[in-house]
């Protein structure tokens, strides 16, 4: 079998997406997601120019040693945009090798671990009242897990709460929006949130908290502290994670479970933090850590460790990501969750696909390879967008982490 055609398809069904797709000698495709949110011509280019020229005549089949081939061939290793489009290519290759013999990805990785692919969903509000009553909205769904943000009084257009029903997309089209923000204020919000949350819910949903990078290892220490009593599944993203030996600190103040990596592409990122058992959860994502096969062994590594994996699965993850990230859910042995948020219409529609939700897990479906697919005609009719994430300011104007 050899790759005799491929080609980026860039769409904007709602939000922009960049769909890798390879076409093989014997009929069949493969789909890749190389979305990366904010930066999404940088991969493009990269797909089209640097490597759909390698990948012409190659054999499909020989997906580890193609995916050799692109990260150490490129000589410049790593990084968000290279990681990127190598993870399309895998997923790509993934997909056309299940095609090839007629049984969903989730049997090559060695089958099913568990019968369903528990996720969670994203509750937020304005203020806490608003916020109860998404959470009771998802529990009604039947949601076992469910994200809770809630906006800080005093704080304009805080992160993770939602624009319209069920759904939640933070980047903007046009010039990024500048927000502002307050560690104090959230520091000493939050406990009353989870306080409120855990009164009005009791004791049995699991409920998780994005603090979306924002603070400092002591600042984390506290806040992981004092949500103690409220039993978070987990805590995502304290604090800034380059600095992999600042969640030690954390580590030594409290035992609400950490979370952490949806941006991260490699291994590299997180060995520390797995092999220093600093970590709860491992939040690396198929499309942006480079693909099904690196995230594999990210998994092993973790798994020594009694670390668990928690994909991202936000907006800006296509369906092509998730039903990728479904099929490991599926069959890795140290699965924990995953991030689910549903797309919107346009986006299921230029999709279609066999993933299935209901009452608060997820299947990725028996169809050979993936199970998903692209409607080129439908995305023609959705161009790129320049669209970009907020930046975030604090009240005196310094430049700080989204
Ligand atoms: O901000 O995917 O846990 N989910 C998140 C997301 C990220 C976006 C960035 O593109 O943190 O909402
Ligand atoms: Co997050």
């Amino acid at each position: 079998m050899k790759i005799v055609d491929g080609r980026v398809v860039v769409c904007s069904p709602g939000r922009n997406f960049v769909t890798l797709k390879l076409v093989t000698d014997n009929g069949t495709h493969g789909l890749g997601d190389a979305t990366l949110n904010g930066r999404e011509l940088a991969v493009v280019s990269y797909l089209e120019d640097h490597v759909l020229p390698l990948l012409i005549g190659r054999d499909p089949r020989r997906i580890e040693d193609t995916w050799q081939y692109l990260y150490k061939g490129a000589y410049w290793r790593r990084g968000p945009v290279t990681m990127a489009a190598i993870g399309a290519v895998d997923m790509a290759l993934w997909d056309i090798q299940g095609k090839a013999l007629g049984v969903p990805v989730y049997q090559l990785l060695g089958g099913p671990s568990r019968d369903r692919v528990l996720v969670y969903g994203h509750a937020s509000g304005r203020d806490i009242d608003e916020t109860l009553r998404a959470v009771e909205r998802y529990r009604e769904l039947g949601y076992q897990a469910i994200r809770v943000q809630c906006g800080i009084p005093g704080l304009e257009g805080t992160y993770g709460v939602g624009r319209g029903d069920l759904y939640y997309e933070p980047a903007e089209p046009g010039l990024p929006p500048e927000r502002r923000w307050s560690t104090e204020r959230y520091l000493d919000f939050v406990p009353e949130l989870f306080d409120r949350v855990r009164a009005e819910f009791g004791p049995e949903p699991l409920f998780l908290h994005d603090a979306h990078h924002r603070l400092t290892p002591i600042e984390a220490a506290r806040l992981g502290k004092s949500l103690e009593p409220y039993r978070l599944f987990w805590l995502e993203d304290p604090v800034p994670a380059e600095l992999q030996e600042g969640f030690r600190l954390i580590r030594q103040h409290t035992t609400t479970p950490l979370a952490v990596g949806e941006v991260f592409n490699t291994v590299y990122d997180c060995q520390q933090l797995i092999h220093e058992q600093l970590i709860d959860y491992i939040r690396t994502t198929v499309a942006h850590a480079g693909g099904i096969s690196h995230l594999r062994k990210i998994a092993s590594l973790a798994e020594l460790y009694q670390v668990r994996t928690g994909c991202h699965g936000a907006t800006d993850l296509s369906p092509v990501c998730l039903a990728a990230a479904l099929h490991f859910d599926l069959s890795v042995h140290n699965f924990g969750i995953q991030e689910y948020m549903r797309h919107s219409k346009e986006t299921d529609l230029v999709f279609p696909h066999e993933y299935t939700l209901e009452g608060g897990t997820m299947h990725p479906g028996d169809a050979p390879g993936l199970g998903v697919d692209i409607d080129e005609e439908l995305a023609a009719q959705y161009p790129y967008q320049r669209a970009y994430l907020p930046l975030n300011r604090k009240l005196d104007g310094t430049m700080h982490s989204w």
